[in-house]
């Protein structure tokens, strides 16, 4: 999603800006920009391309600044076009006195629009972004950092800016509310980002703005208001943030080398649980845990996911009832409140705001045991919530997630065990029974990706489909809903999933010849109820394509294909699964010709609403 980055210096900062930019593409954006202080003037460059796109055309201009902002968008409101990128100017490109960039959404933009053209504003743009260069401008009182804290108290939504006006050469502004920001501390020269990633290498100085602030970066001063105007103080944190995305090795996508990494990060996330117990969450865990009888997991996409098979785990293993939220319903819908649950919220980035929000209302609503899956320790969520499992899933390039869901599943399944040792139900052999299975996890994901020539055979076939159906049953369930949604997500082709004792209430009515049926059918107690749904797909010419485990009495013929998973796992069965799942999803892809790691319309770290 959307980046920004901001600096004041005392040197070309041209460099800093476009560097931060390419730390924050893996995110996905459709434009980027860059404005900058050159010589009394707002100078700036815009692209639809590509990051090295603008770079190639900043240095054609020769365009050199020691002040200035720059930005990916991912378009909420206008077209992904040139005249929509941000910095947005004010009052107009000729005039510019004002640059601002900004991520989120700006709620009452239209009530805005319309009084600022009322006052002779010519909007340039479709975005609702441009209305607070705009309000900026009007406001302007020449104090920018006064202007900008009276400025936001007119905005509803959620935003992080960042904003520089051209008669104060040497400032930069910014606020944030609902979106993520930091500011990155260094000598003589300090910035904005919306992730401390974007400034490895600049500085590892870093302050987590918090909801509400308004800072002015000057070039040896960071001041920060809160919400109410009053001086605050935020801690400076060194933080060795990631120095860059990683490099790609032998493999074509990073979606492809983040397949292939699961044992690994599995083997990380697991590294050091030598025992089942609940500080594996935090200080104080066992006292939370203690306290509470159901779980309520908030999430989107694929974390939904991979909450819904925790909830399979956690009902049939801990006994405690579990209920699953799409964080972006949950926050506006009126649910029930129960102070005893222990609030989960799953996130790869930590920073996704419906699930941020879907917290927030847990929160207000009474709900105060929190605990985050996360896999971005130094993340919004990770701040927020009382307890927290960070998953070593590493940076995730793809857009579509992978090793962060199977690492989440391995957090969630600890979750299960720790939830069920509470609970009186997990004796000291099952204990070292499970902690073997999961020690074993990697060396299992290995054998499952050694399919890989296999999957690839049957995603030339897939390739020419248009439609999709998964099958999965039980908390093999879910898993067919992840594997449609990989399929979806970057092959572009419609897939859906269903429990497979659902079809006949309805999808059977889609299957003909032509609709590829890929079941989920691992050997365990719903096999043989899952050969007859099978069968009823095959009895309307439907083609079969399972994915069985060892001991599954399924064979391939006519119409039915079938690929054996080389172990049967038990419950940590989905771990395997999935990954199955993940490969096809990529070679049908890779055959179809998509760009696989930043799929159309399709952005990481969901930072809008
Ligand atoms: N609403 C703004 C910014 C969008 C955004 O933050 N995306 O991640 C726009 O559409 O330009």
């Amino acid at each position: 999603m959307c980046g920004i980055v901001g600096a004041v210096a005392q040197r070309n900062i041209t460099p800093i800006l476009l560097e931060g930019l390419k730390r924050l593409e893996y995110r996905g954006y459709d434009s980027c920009g860059v404005a900058l202080h050159v010589d009394g003037q707002l100078q700036r460059s815009r692209s639809t391309s590509r990051v090295t796109d603008l770079e190639q055309q900043i240095e054609e201009a020769h365009l050199k600044g020691f002040t200035g902002i720059a930005h990916t968008r991912w378009a909420t409101h206008g077209a992904p076009a040139s005249h929509n990128a941000h910095p947005h100017f004010s009052p107009s490109a000729d005039l510019a006195r004002i640059a601002l960039v900004h991520n989120g959404i700006i709620e009452n933009h239209d009530e805005l629009r319309a009084e600022l053209t009322a006052l002779g504003y010519v909007f340039q743009s479709q975005t609702d972004t441009e209305v607070i260069a705009h309000l900026v401008d009007d406001m302007y009182n020449g104090d920018l950092f006064d202007t900008v804290q009276q400025a936001v108290k007119r905005l509803t939504g959620a935003y992080a800016i960042a904003v520089f006006h051209r008669e104060e050469p040497h400032r930069v502004v910014a606020a944030r509310q609902g979106s993520p920001l930091i500011v990155g501390v260094g000598q003589g020269e300090n910035f904005v980002a919306s992730d401390a990633m974007a400034l490895a290498g600049t500085t590892d100085q870093i302050i987590y703005l918090e909801e509400g602030d308004v800072v002015d970066l000057q070039l040896g001063r960071v001041w920060i208001v809160d919400s109410n105007g009053k001086p605050a103080q935020r801690d400076v944190k060194t933080v060795q943030a990631h120095t860059g995305a990683a490099e790609l090795g032998p493999y074509r996508h990073y979606m492809q080398k983040e397949i292939f990494e699961q044992p690994r990060v599995i083997g990380d996330t697991l590294e050091g649980v030598t025992g089942i117990m609940p500080e594996l969450f935090g200080d104080g865990a066992y006292n939370v845990f203690k306290q509470i009888d159901r779980v309520l997991i908030l999430a989107c996409g694929t974390s939904y996911y991979s909450g819904l098979t925790a909830k399979y785990w956690i009902e049939s293993v801990a006994r405690i009832p579990v209920n699953v939220e799409i964080a972006s319903e949950y926050r506006y819908r009126d649910s029930v409140p129960h102070p005893n649950s222990l609030v989960v919220t799953i996130s790869q980035s930590g920073e996704t705001a419906d699930t941020l929000a879907a917290l927030k209302h847990a929160r207000s609503l009474g709900m105060e045991h929190t605990l985050t899956i996360c896999n971005v320790a130094t993340s919004a969520m990770v701040r927020e919530c009382k307890l927290a499992y960070i998953t070593r899933a590493g940076v995730e390039v793809g857009v579509a997630s992978t090793k962060a869901f199977t690492t989440q599943l391995a957090g969630l399944f600890l979750l299960t065990l720790a939830l069920a040792q509470i609970n009186g139900r997990l004796t000291d052999a099952e204990e070292a029974e499970h902690l073997k299975s999961m020690r074993h996890l990697p060396v299992a994901i290995a054998s499952v990706l050694a399919l890989e020539p296999q999957i690839i055979a049957w995603a030339e076939d897939f390739a020419r489909k248009e439609n999709a159906l998964f099958l999965g049953r039980g908390m093999h369930y879910p898993i067919a809903l992840e594997g449609a949604l990989k399929l979806k997500e970057i092959s572009y082709i419609h897939a859906e999933a269903y429990p497979a004792g659902e079809l006949k209430h309805g999808p059977l009515a889609l299957v003909t010849e032509e609709m590829p049926v890929v079941t989920v059918a691992p050997n365990d107690a719903l096999i043989e109820k899952l050969k007859s749904n099978m069968q009823e797909v095959r009895a309307r010419g439907g083609q079969l394509y399972v994915f069985a485990d060892v001991d599954s009495r399924i064979t391939s013929g006519e119409g039915v294909h079938v690929i054996r998973l080389p172990e049967h796992y038990g419950l940590l069965s989905p771990i395997l699964h999935v990954v199955s799942l993940q490969l096809l999803a990529y070679h049908t892809a890779v055959a179809r010709g998509t760009d696989v790691d930043k799929p159309r319309n399709l952005a990481k770290s969901v930072t809008v609403e």
